[in-house]
């Protein structure tokens, strides 16, 4: 477990990465005993310091939960983050690339609950039987590590690259929907830069959340009702530039547009 003056320093860190929009070294090269477990206590500091300054958590977020994202950053595990009110951007409009470093896309399956979960032995029936609805949502990632190179660790202390996420289409009642079928198109000024179908997660969205509960359950927390949440990339995550017209297309669900300024 870190000592409190190492997670004031490695917090410190983060925070001002983040809110500079500057990179930093991968916290390992300095920490090198940094685990997977002080990631996640270093995240619990940021939540508290978001917190204190009038922010909210709306959610949490599985990524890493694709062959195509694993592969293309070399991290073969999932990693678990925060979303807070202050990450939303709405649809249609302009996300403001000077607040980012070297920002990337991702086409995700989002789920709002509707019901308390907790534990590590939910069955997918009863994710599906706790969810209001799913939407579509366009991530946007942004490593504070140089180049988008980091290890497991580093990377859940910077709350796995969260950075800025939009929601859009339609809200569905996952009950009337094949999870695992849906094709997702994802298309950058027009031309189509990657697309899957939501199997690419784990083979079926609602485990990336089966995944997060037990997570949670091992931190000794729980999923609460009202809690929104992303369950990773389905394909590998675009590079987007200033001026992007940014599009994803999501089978039955419509689609998310916004763009980079
Ligand atoms: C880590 C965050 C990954 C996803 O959906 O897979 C993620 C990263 O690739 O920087 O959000
Ligand atoms: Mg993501």
């Amino acid at each position: 477990m870190l000592d409190a003056k190492t997670l004031k320093i490695l917090a410190d860190r983060v925070l001002h990465a983040q809110d500079t929009a500057t990179t930093m070294a991968k916290l390992t090269d300095e920490f090198p005993d940094l685990s997977i477990s002080d990631g996640y206590d270093v995240q619990d500091e940021l939540t508290r310091r978001w917190v204190a300054r009038g922010d909210r958590q709306v959610g949490v977020k599985a990524g890493l939960t694709s062959k195509a994202k694993m592969d293309q950053m070399g991290v073969h595990l999932p990693g678990f983050g925060v979303l807070m009110a202050s990450h939303a951007r709405p649809e249609n409009g302009v996300i403001a690339i000077d607040e980012l470093i070297h920002p990337r896309i991702e086409a995700e399956i989002a789920f709002v609950m509707n019901a308390e979960l907790g534990g590590d032995d939910v069955t997918l029936e009863q994710v599906i039987a706790a969810t209001d609805y799913v939407i579509p949502a366009v991530e946007v990632i942004d490593s504070r590590f140089e180049k988008f190179k980091f290890d497991l660790p580093s990377v859940i202390a910077d709350n796995c690259s969260t950075a800025r996420y939009v929601t859009g289409g339609r809200p569905l009642d996952p009950r009337g929907l094949d999870l695992r079928t849906l094709g997702v198109v994802i298309e950058v000024n027009g031309e189509i830069q990657a697309l899957g179908a939501s199997a690419a997660v784990l083979g079926h969205p609602a485990e990336a959340i089966r995944l997060l509960l037990r997570h949670l359950a091992a931190r000794g927390q729980t999923l609460k009702a009202g809690s929104f949440v992303m369950t990773g990339g389905i394909t590998e995550a675009i590079p987007v530039a200033r001026g992007d017209n940014v599009l994803a297309r999501f089978q039955d669900m419509g689609s998310v547009s916004f763009r980079m300024g």
